[in-house]
């Protein structure tokens, strides 16, 4: 049966990281190729419907630690930190895998970046979930931890945040429609990148309750991953609405 082999945990968590700044080097400059920022004029790719590529990639990342926490045997009963963390992730997973995609009404999704997704899924869905399942050690008060119950907050609000923002982007939409228009309400009254800014929020949260270098590192990524793309759609919309509001930032409120 399975162990916990501390020095693979170090080595994905490491990759992690590199890949964390490959993307930003990538996506600083230009955007990651889909949505909004999809190459209209670029010889046509493949693409399947947003439902099912969101369905997809995602799954991964639901099914992976959700089989790793069911699988264990015997059950990994102590201490309740580790099952809990382990909920909350797939928790997030289960919203964006069975739920989101059902009301998206996005463009149809690159398959190149899918397959990508896709594997970047099932490498983070893994490392998390092994880490929590087989590794992680908690004193047994870990539940009234400041870190423990400060970054449970954290991740709710970023939840609860990125969730309300998905919810406003699509009514921007009737069905059918692929047109784009400035969002309003909610945290995009003070930023562009309101459904990243809570999803950032939720994983630096994440990380600070399971206080582990592979949730660090996947925060980290998700910073790296998302932060360009706000501050990308931060400039199509300054040059696309010349009455976008002047006050609103790209990514962090009052901030940047
Ligand atoms: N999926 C995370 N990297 C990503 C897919 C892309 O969950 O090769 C990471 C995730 C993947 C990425 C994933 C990993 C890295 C990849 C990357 C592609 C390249 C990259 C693989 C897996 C890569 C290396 C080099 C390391 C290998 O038509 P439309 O689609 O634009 O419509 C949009 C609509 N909308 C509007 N409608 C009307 N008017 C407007 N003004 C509108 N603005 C937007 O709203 C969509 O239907 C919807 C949301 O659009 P958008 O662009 O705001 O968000 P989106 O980027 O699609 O993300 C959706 C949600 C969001 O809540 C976000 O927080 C979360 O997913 N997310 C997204 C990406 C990654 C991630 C979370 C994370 O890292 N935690």
């Amino acid at each position: 049966s399975m162990q916990c082999f501390p020095s693979l945990v170090l080595a994905l968590s490491l990759l992690l990281g590199a890949l964390a700044l490959l993307q930003l080097s990538l996506y600083l400059r230009v955007p990651s190729r889909y949505g909004k920022h999809e190459e209209r004029l670029c010889r046509p790719r493949g693409r399947l419907p947003a439902r099912c590529a969101w369905f997809l990639q995602e799954l991964p990342s639901f099914l992976v630690p959700a089989l790793l926490l069911a699988l264990r045997s015997p059950p990994r009963l102590e201490p309740l930190g580790c099952r809990l963390l382990c909920c909350l992730f797939c928790w997030h997973y289960f919203y964006r895998t069975f739920i989101y995609p059902f009301f998206t009404r996005g463009r149809p999704f690159p398959l190149q970046l899918l397959f990508f997704g896709t594997l970047f899924c099932i490498y983070n869905g893994f490392l998390q979930g092994y880490y929590l399942i087989y590794c992680a050690e908690y004193p047994s008060d870990w539940c009234t931890d400041i870190r423990f119950t400060s970054g449970i907050l954290l991740f709710l609000l970023g939840m609860g945040i990125n969730i309300h923002s998905d919810l406003l982007l699509r009514q921007l939409r009737k069905p059918g429609e692929v047109t784009y228009k400035i969002p309003q309400g909610g945290l995009f009254t003070y930023v562009s990148g309101a459904n990243y800014f809570g999803e950032i929020v939720e994983w630096f949260g994440f990380a600070i309750a399971t206080w582990s270098l592979p949730a660090f590192a996947f925060a980290f990524f998700t910073l790296c991953c998302i932060g360009p793309r706000a501050y990308h759609h931060h400039r199509y919309y300054l040059k696309t609405f010349t009455d976008y509001p002047k006050s609103r930032k790209a990514l962090i409120p009052f901030v940047f």
